[in-house]
């Protein structure tokens, strides 16, 4: 395979970002009255507007050509035809076969997998049904009122988001609760207001070995045992989700009360799966087949349409544009829709576990920058803390805005105003504001000469800075599902002109590793040599303390 930055795209792309490098988007719109219908692209209820990004109609061609000449097309399809594309872990890469929901058989590394999707998923729905109608009784025969996903990263991160931003479907005399936190506090404070009577526990990891996760079921188990007295009541009130059915059945959850994942959906695409489990329970059956409709459209989307108007590769282009060519080292998910407020941690996963990664496809280190730095927060929250920085700070930000065009609940003066922000910010951080747009405006407020050019500086805006924004009807279940799978598919794409493996994880492994054995030494409590000076310096400060705070 040719090096990336050997590509004729790539050195083309090089020479195009020298030549235009200096170009202000305010000198773009003016130019061509036409941009927003050029540079935005529509699927189902969402729209993509891309104009206010420091491209032109050649710099989108280049671009496009990278994409062809990198071969994403090719690695797309063997992704779908489930070919092992995931070699360092010798797995297919399948999530889309989740969504899947046509009659075509699906195969992973040879094997057909649709059957057994749909069995695994009917018996996830059967149970969230069992719960929600009430029939699913505690030790004590009565219903459950709590239920609570103990899970860690991709075990937790997409259904808490997904269950967040779909609260208005929910059912509302149902709670659901995400425990991921080794720490204490998490799952205490969690269990501070709850039954054991009425609370159900999912232990959801696909390994069935993080710590995180088994040290949080054990006292999830303790807890009960207080109520339950006999051993032979816990499968009221514990259920598992695993690809290890064995260790599960070990730790005490019966068989019966046990849903398959596999080894071909990675944790954090595998919200899809019975990893959702949580999900169905809040949303219910229907909701979550449209979650999976929205998402299985966009996978068709992405697999059929042209390059250049397919909007996950669009989404994906433009970024390598900033991050290889601008050398932008970050990006910002900037939802409008509270119900969203995890949206930006679930894509950090997402993005920076599936892309943070320096050796290629071939094992040779990349000399190009990869994946982005990826922050966000709801948007409005935002404009009153970190905007300050996207508007006049010295890094670029590019930034992707989200909003609803109309709520669930929808009250007109609240999501008007809100709407005026969007669009005031995508267009101020574009437009920017010149410094004889500042001196008119201060003249025309009558300020003084000396006063006006001191702080004449300050309130000059660079603008140039550039968004994406998503707009869609409203955030419902098959909506979110497709923006979901878009930034999957992006994701996808840009590892592939990156010429990475965007679905292991070996950063990951390495933390589990290194706690566990020093979870050894710090059992042992004896003074620790072995590490660096300043590793061992902690553990032995720890240990000295610890007797006064851990009788333990
Ligand atoms: C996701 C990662 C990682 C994983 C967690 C939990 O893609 O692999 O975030 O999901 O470490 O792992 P388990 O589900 O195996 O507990």
């Amino acid at each position: 395979m040719t090096k990336l930055t050997n590509l004729p795209a790539w050195q083309q792309l090089q020479q195009h970002y020298e030549d235009t490098k200096d170009i202000h988007m305010r000198e773009m719109f003016a130019q061509d009255s036409q941009r927003f219908e050029k540079f935005s692209l529509k699927l189902n209820d969402i729209l993509f507007d891309y104009s206010k990004n420091r491209v032109t109609q050649e710099t989108m061609d280049l671009l496009l050509q990278l994409a062809e000449q990198s071969d994403v097309a090719g690695l797309r399809e063997r992704m779908f035809s489930g070919e092992t594309i995931n070699h360092t872990e010798h797995r297919a890469v399948m999530h889309a076969a989740l969504r899947n929901k046509s009659e075509e058989p699906a195969y992973a590394n040879g094997v057909r997998i649709d059957e057994e999707i749909k069995t695994e998923l009917d018996r996830v729905k059967f149970l969230a049904e069992k719960i929600r109608s009430r029939h699913w009784l505690g030790h004590s025969n009565q219903p459950i009122t709590d239920v609570v996903n103990i899970g860690i990263g991709g075990s937790n991160l997409g259904p808490l988001m997904v269950t967040e931003a779909l609260h208005p479907y929910s059912i509302h005399d149902l709670e659901i609760h995400y425990v991921s936190n080794l720490d204490e506090n998490h799952i205490n404070n969690t269990l501070e207001s709850l039954n054991p009577d009425t609370t159900l526990f999912i232990i959801a990891s696909k390994s069935f070995t993080t710590q995180d996760t088994l040290v949080n079921a054990v006292t999830a188990k303790e807890w009960l045992m207080q109520k339950l007295h006999s051993e032979s009541d816990l499968h009221k009130h514990l259920v598992a989700v695993t690809s290890n059915v064995k260790m599960a059945v070990e730790f005490g959850v019966k068989e019966e009360n046990i849903f398959k994942m596999w080894d071909w959906v990675g944790g954090r695409y595998s919200l899809w799966s019975a990893i959702g489990l949580s999900i169905v329970i809040a949303i219910g059956a229907e909701n979550f087949d449209a979650l999976l409709e929205g998402a299985h459209e966009v996978d068709d989307h992405f697999r059929t349409a042209p390059l250049e108007q397919n909007i996950p590769v669009i989404m994906a282009l433009i970024g390598i544009w900033y991050n290889n060519f601008y050398n932008a080292e970050s990006i910002a998910v900037l939802p409008y829709d509270q119900n969203m407020h995890r949206f930006p941690a679930y894509l950090q996963q997402a993005d920076m576990e599936s892309n943070g990664k320096g050796c290629d496809r071939e094992g040779a280190s990349v000399d190009y920058s990869t994946g982005p730095i990826l922050f966000g927060e709801i948007g409005i929250a935002s404009q009153h803390a970190f905007y300050q920085l996207l508007h006049q700070g010295t890094k670029l930000v590019p930034a992707d805005m989200l909003a609803p065009i109309s709520n669930y609940h929808c009250i007109a003066t609240h999501h008007r105003a809100l709407m005026s922000n969007i669009f005031a910010q995508t267009e101020a951080l574009m437009m920017g504001k010149t410094e004889d747009e500042v001196r008119a405006e201060l003249t025309q407020q009558g300020m003084p000469e000396k006063e006006l050019e001191d702080l004449l500086p300050y309130k000059i805006f660079p603008g140039n800075r550039p968004t994406n924004t998503f707009l869609f009807y409203t955030l419902d279940p098959k909506t979110l599902g497709s923006l979901i799978a878009m930034y999957e598919h992006k994701i996808f794409v840009q590892g592939a002109v990156w010429n990475l493996n965007s679905f292991d994880q070996w950063g990951v492994e390495l933390g589990k590793v290194l706690a566990r054995n020093i979870l050894d030494e710090i059992n042992t409590a004896t003074p620790v040599t072995n590490h660096d000076c300043s590793t061992n310096g902690l553990i032995n400060y720890y240990l000295s303390l610890k007797p006064i705070k851990d009788p333990n």
